[in-house]
Parts: C-alpha cells; sequence; structure tokens
C-alpha cells in the first residue's frame, strides 16, 4: 500500500516542513511552524519520527527557562501522539560565529565553544531516546586555498570528533555519530566533500566503529556522483548510519526537492536496494527513512503538507514498482542471462592459490578472449525492463 504507517519508519527534519523559504535571494515566504503542530501533523500524515537541530526547537540564546518550557511542551507532544526523535544534529553553520567553521575555524575559541554546543545537543540526543548523532559541517571548509591549511583543519575535526564520541561513552549514552558529507554551500568548498572522503575520514578516529555517514541523495549527485552506488559502498563498509532523502537534478545548487522529484530512475534504485539488498544478498539497512527536503518557495502550508506527503508516496510507489521488478521472471532471466548472479561466486576455487590459478591453462593458455571479448552481457534489455516497472508498462 501507498499509505504511510509507522513501520515504514518515515522521518522528517524539523527544519524541512518548519523552512520559512528564505533564500539567498529572498525573504521568507511563510510564517513560523509551531513545532508542537509539526509534530502532530506528523504523526497524522503516518511519519513516525522528528529530528530536529538544537536551534530548530530552542533557539539560539534562549535562557534556561525558555529552553526547558520548549523542551516540555515537545517532549509532551511526543508523549501525545508517539512520534520518536531517532537522530538529532547540532547547529554549527548559522550563527556568524561559525562564519569560519566550528571544529575547524581558525580561531580556538570558537572551536571551544563549538564543542560546547555539539556536547549540550548529546545530552539532550540521550534524553530524548536517540539512537544517531549526526554532525553536518557545514561552514567546515573555505573559499580560498591560503585560507585553510586542511592538514591542521582535519586534525582539529578529528579531536573534536574523539571528544564528542569519548563523552558519550563515558556517559554511557550508547550513540552512533554520523558524518554527513556535502561538496560546497554554503562554503566554496567543505571537508568531507563526498561520502568516500566521510567514510576514509572515521577510519582514521580513536573509535571508528562509533562513527558512520549520514549521506544525502542531492549532496552526493551536486557532484556529479551515483547516489545508488555509494550507498552500496556504505552499507558494504557498514558504515550506513542514516540517510537524508530527498530530489536533487545534478551538478546545481542543493535544491533539496521531494525524493524522487529529481534523478527518478536512481531514487528507484536507491528504494531497491534499501528495501530488497543488494541483487546478490548483502547488508541491509534497518534504520530511518528521513526525508531532508525544502517544501519549494512558492508553497503555502498547504503546499508544505502536500510536499511532505509526496516523499513518502515517492518511497513507497518506488518500494512497490522494486517489489514487482525483484519478481519478475523475465527480470530473474534477465539478471542471469547478464550474468548479474555470476559476479557473487569467488574468482578463486575454494582453496585455491595463486599457484594453482598459474597452472590453470583454461585461465590463460586455452582461454578464448576472442569469444569472451564478442559475447554480449544484454544490459540493456535488464534496463529497460526496469524501466517497464518503473513506469508499470508490463
Ligand atoms: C544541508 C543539510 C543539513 C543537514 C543537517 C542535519 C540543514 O545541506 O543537509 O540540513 O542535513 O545539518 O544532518
Ligand atoms: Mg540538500
Ligand atoms: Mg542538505
Ligand atoms: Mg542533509
Amino acid at each position: 500500500s501507498v499509505q504511510p504507517t509507522r513501520e515504514d519508519k518515515f522521518s522528517f527534519g524539523l527544519w524541512t516542513i518548519g523552512w520559512q523559504a528564505q533564500d539567498a535571494f529572498g525573504s521568507a515566504t511563510r510564517g513560523v511552524l509551531d513545532p508542537i503542530e509539526a509534530v502532530h501533523k506528523l504523526a497524522e500524515i503516518g511519519a513516525y519520527g522528528i529530528t530536529f537541530h538544537d536551534d530548530d526547537l530552542v533557539p539560539f540564546g534562549s535562557d534556561a527557562q525558555t529552553r526547558d518550557g520548549i523542551l516540555a511542551g515537545f517532549k509532551k507532544a511526543l508523549e501525545e501522539t508517539g512520534i520518536v526523535v531517532p537522530m538529532v544534529t547540532t547547529n554549527t553553520f548559522s550563527h556568524p560565529v561559525f562564519k569560519d567553521g566550528a571544529f575547524t575555524s581558525n580561531d580556538r575559541s570558537v572551536r571551544r565553544y563549538a564543542l560546547r554546543k555539539v556536547l549540550r545537543q548529546v545530552d539532550l540526543a540521550a534524553e530524548l531516546g536517540a539512537q544517531t548523532f549526526v554532525l553536518w559541517g557545514g561552514r567546515e571548509g573555505a573559499e580560498y586555498d591560503a585560507a585553510k591549511d586542511i592538514n591542521a583543519a582535519l586534525d582539529r575535526y578529528r579531536e573534536g570528533l574523539n571528544l564528542v564520541a569519548q563523552y558519550s561513552e563515558d556517559k554511557g549514552y550508547g550513540l552512533r555519530f554520523a558524518i554527513e558529507p556535502k561538496p560546497n554551500e554554503p562554503r566554496g568548498d567543505i571537508l568531507l566533500p563526498t561520502l568516500g572522503h566521510a567514510i576514509a575520514f572515521t577510519y582514521e578516529l580513536e573509535r571508528p566503529e562509533l562513527f558512520g555517514i549520514n549521506p544525502e541523495v542531492g549532496h552526493e549527485q551536486m557532484s556529479n556522483l551515483n547516489f545508488t552506488q555509494g550507498i552500496a559502498q556504505a552499507l558494504w563498509q557498514k558504515k550506513l548510519f542514516h540517510i537524508d532523502l530527498n530530489g536533487q537534478h545534478s551538478v546545481k545548487f542543493d535544491q533539496d526537492l521531494v525524493f524522487g522529484h529529481g534523478d527518478l530512475l536512481n531514487a528507484f534504485s536507491l528504494v531497491d536496494l534499501l528495501e530488497n539488498g543488494p541483487i546478490g544478498g548483502g547488508p541491509k539497512y534497518d534504520g530511518p527513512r528521513h526525508f531532508d527536503y525544502k517544501p519549494s518557495r512558492t508553497e503555502d502550508f498547504d503546499g508544505v503538507w502536500e510536499s511532505a506527503k509526496a516523499n513518502m508516496r515517492m518511497y513507497l510507489l518506488l518500494k512497490e514498482r522494486a517489489q514487482a521488478f525483484r519478481a519478475d521472471p523475465a527480470v530473474q532471466e534477465a539478471l542471469r542471462a547478464s550474468k548479474v548472479l555470476d559476479l557473487e561466486t569467488p574468482t578463486l576455487n575454494p582453496g585455491e592459490t595463486y599457484q594453482d590459478l598459474l597452472n590453470d591453462k583454461g585461465a590463460w593458455e586455452d582461454f578464448d578472449v576472442d569469444a569472451a571479448g564478442a559475447q554480449g552481457y544484454g544490459f540493456v534489455k535488464l534496463h529497460q525492463l526496469m524501466i517497464d516497472h518503473v513506469l508499470r508498462a508490463n
């Protein structure tokens, strides 16, 4: 069914539905969305979770009393609706203090302040029962090569993340941390620009197993990368801790369209991978299906909720199509004909050594390279079958 339920694990950032649509060239086109109303509305449309930056919920600079009051109201709304908070994150990019970064600002006092801001949100994450803590280093970067010593910046990034994880472990919070990569915007260039950079970085940390990634569809596509293939590698490396679903039309500003409203075919293969796992079997994702999109500036509040629903509808439509694709005997046959399933077979026989391989005349001396070079793989037929399923043409 394309009717969302809690079991679908759909979650939304408070900053998505709550975006007032101010951009670099124009002011807000919508009013403030009350977080309590957001929780109720999300429950009504079939979501199970809400996520937020510290400042999305409690305005920057609020005093303790105001903060307590807001949190109490928010918790009450969660209890009333059953909406959960699977992930939280920190805003270390909006206030001017972070204009040259947070953990990697050239100013040491800013770095220390940023650490305090993140630790405070780590406490709140634990209090609300979140499992994942996302870190998007939106301002960790530069516009000018001479302005940032990248070697030192990566040292400071590592120092900061190690400290945050140490704090969480000492407190017994059991949080997992997910780094969100993005190539640029708002900085000219951002550190850890792609999911590959971010995964590699996690292995330089003291507790690599506590660190994974939160890749966003549009962020990888801004670098013209294939999101589904990146997700497949993240799953393979057991680093897919969380995901930001949205839509993007290739290399341009971060569009944050509704999921599937950008590269539809890549969205199909993504849902197929998330829901059905790798075609030959392998690790699957079981975390939240989290939408990080922006209701377009042209929309009023009705349009906000229509677009929120559209995200879930796109996901469930693609899930249905992916199930039909996998179950189709014609697809199974095409997969066999294309040798897609043969890739599961190890290249060496069990126990075979390189000496055995060197002795195997069939692998070299007697191998018919011309015949192997002349074979057709039938990938286009397979791809067309996939598109037929996306378009319900079979
Ligand atoms: C920016 C983003 C961020 C992150 C957020 C939490 C403002 O392009 O995608 O949203 O998703 O900081 O992960
Ligand atoms: Mg985006
Ligand atoms: Mg984004
Ligand atoms: Mg995001």
